[in-house]
């Protein structure tokens, strides 16, 4: 046994492998995607990105019901993409471990929604383990493993950003191997729609003894205390809970669902009133209400909108054990997001601007097209979004639409909406913005990388062959550095008849490769600089203002142009141009 300072994704991974995982796959999200990236350098363990989240949840399915431990890994939206097998496996139930771990992100630092995937796990009636910091993260995966198999049932293993990204002291052991279970053919348990009908009663006795196994598990505990106080809590809230009420008599509970009815009876009956402490949703609160438990404070006083805090907590307490001083607003500068420098989406949005058409967008770095001064994009909602939305539109009655979606999510998302307008022949523009990763996420490679997870060559597929093989008719392939012909590529696709689609090809600017060329950086000639700020419309955050005239920041421009290009007189040009000649690039 040894002692390592671990992050919560650190410390689930370590469990994770201890536990004995042969099999990992998952789809990156944050604040879920260290785990498979961690798991994925230790021996023993297949590690593997998938498209998407319900292919990853198909494959973890296979493998755990061909008899490996297996975990999969997502953030919240994730498992609304897995919801369909998510819902389904339990009839069935596994073979060998299978944990989803799922990440949820109250407060949305880095998401589209804020969402409380227990009560996902409720619907599909999983039980659901919620560690409190990164050293019970690494035992809980182990746990989790256990009670997978004793039950044979999935398991959503739920964490948060805060958890996820917080480091603590953990305590890692050995691994401990677990021979293959094999799989027993049975298609009474396996053909669930067929027998769907058989398994109903069966799912409802397993929650049933999850529910007894519930009272007994040691995740759930009692810490005794001042006995007029009596909080109830969970996960990263318990850490909340011991900084501002350290004398009260506390119940964590470590298994979410299904609740220790029990026990939390029990509990309560001791109080005159007691608190239950909940990040997002009333999940924990409900249920105690359902249990016919009715003298609580929960979210009367807890906010169900983003994270909680110890000061939160502190007041939501009634303030009594705040410390003096504790807490209070943080004074942050505002800090817009802005694309990076050279940024191909920027050139994308730099031409799209000046078409004057409805344009539905998606998840990814490109999301920043929204927001000024990109301003091109009209919609953003979930991951493939924008071409079924894009294809809604122009039924609507819209005459000229353009989706834009990045490479990572046209491959996980937006194949099924393109082939849709094909099939329907809705001429709508689809732009995929391939910048040769999974850019928003921070770099994870993809089946149009030509890498694996490992960093090993992979075959990448063929986007252009791949649309044409679906039935669009006019592709084309564009430099989104190139403004002019950006913007000529998009006006042809639009005249066409048909759907098609223009690839926007260059690679992220922060991928080594990229970081590694020497580009000659560009300035602002300020005599002919006519104060028109178009050039700031590309949102470089290279570009400054100086007094009354813009300027280039020489150690962070990369060379792109693209803020020439938007110029009408001229007045940018690369540094080495002594003469003050145009770059030209457009
Ligand atoms: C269902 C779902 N899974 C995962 C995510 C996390 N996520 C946000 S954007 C994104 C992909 C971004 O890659 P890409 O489309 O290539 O665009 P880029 O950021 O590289 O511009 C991912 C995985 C999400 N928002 N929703």
């Amino acid at each position: 046994m040894a002692k390592l300072l671990m992050s919560g994704n650190e410390a689930i991974a370590r469990g994770a492998w201890e536990a004995g995982v042969s099999f990992a796959t998952g789809y990156p999200g944050t604040p879920s995607t260290e785990v498979l990236e961690n798991l994925s350098t230790y021996e023993g363990v297949t590690a593997q990105w998938a498209t998407n989240e319900k292919a990853a949840f198909e494959e973890g399915m296979g493998a755990a019901l061909g008899g490996v431990r297996t975990l999969v890994t997502m953030k919240h939206v994730g498992l609304n993409v897995a919801a369909d097998p998510f819902m389904v496996f339990p009839y069935a139930g596994t073979n060998a471990g299978f944990v989803v771990l799922v990440a949820d992100d109250p407060g949305m630092y880095s998401s589209q929604n804020e969402q409380d995937s227990r009560y996902l796990a409720k619907v599909a009636k999983v039980p659901v383990l919620e560690p409190s910091d990164a050293a019970e993260a690494r035992e809980m995966m182990g746990f989790a493993f256990e009670l997978s198999e004793r039950l044979s049932t999935p398991v959503l293993f739920r964490t948060t950003t805060r958890l996820a990204h917080t480091r603590s002291v953990v305590d890692v052991e050995a691994r401990v191997e677990h021979e293959r279970k094999p799989f027993e053919k049975n298609p009474r348990r396996f053909a669930i729609p067929v027998y769907a009908a058989f398994r109903r009663p069966e799912l409802e006795a397993k929650l049933g003894q999850l529910r007894d196994f519930a009272e007994t598990y040691e995740g759930n505990f009692i810490e005794e205390g001042d006995p007029k106080v009596g909080i109830v809590t969970h996960g990263t809230p318990y850490q909340y809970v011991k900084e501002m009420a350290p004398d009260a008599t506390v119940l964590r509970l470590g298994m979410v669902h299904p609740l220790p009815g029990k026990m939390l009876k029990e509990f309560c009956s001791r109080f005159e009133t007691v608190f239950v402490v909940e990040e997002s949703e009333g999940f924990i609160q409900e249920g105690m209400a359902s249990l016919g438990i009715l003298n609580m404070v929960g979210k009367e006083s807890f906010t169900n909108i983003g994270e909680l805090s110890a000061d939160l907590v502190g007041k939501g307490l009634g303030g009594a054990q705040v410390p003096e001083g504790f807490g209070g607003e943080v004074a942050l500068l505002p800090r817009p997001p802005r694309v990076c420098a050279g940024c191909p989406h920027s050139g994308t949005f730099s031409a799209l601007r000046k078409l004057r058409v409805l344009v539905t967008g998606d998840i990814g770095c490109y999301t920043l097209g929204c927001i000024p001064p990109l301003s091109a994009v009209d919609t953003t909602f979930c991951m493939g979004a924008s071409i079924g939305n894009a294809t809604g539109f122009m039924r609507a009655g819209e005459e000229r639409v353009v989706a834009v979606i990045g490479d990572s999510t046209f491959l996980h998302g937006g194949l099924p909406g393109l082939l849709s307008a094909v099939y329907n022949q809705v001429p709508i523009t689809v732009l995929i913005l391939d910048n040769g990763t999974t850019g928003m996420t921070g770099h994870q490679d993809h089946p149009g990388t030509g890498r694996t997870l490992q960093k090993e060559p992979a075959p990448a597929v063929d986007i252009e062959g791949l649309v044409r093989a679906m039935g669009v008719e006019h592709v084309a392939v564009v430099d989104p550095w190139e403004l002019k012909n950006m913007r000529t590529a998009v006006k042809e696709a639009l005249a066409h008849p048909g759907p098609a689609v223009v690839i926007a090809r260059r690679a992220c600017v922060l991928l080594p490769e990229e970081r590694a060329q020497d580009r000659v950086p560009f300035r602002v000639i300020e005599e002919t600089c006519i104060q028109c700020d178009y050039c700031m419309e590309s949102g470089c955050p290279a570009l400054v203002m100086a007094g009354d005239y813009p300027a280039i920041r020489e150690w962070e421009c990369v060379g792109c142009a693209i803020c020439a290009q938007l110029c009408p007189v001229d007045a940018i040009v690369a540094v080495e141009d002594e003469a003050g000649v145009p770059a030209g690039r457009a």
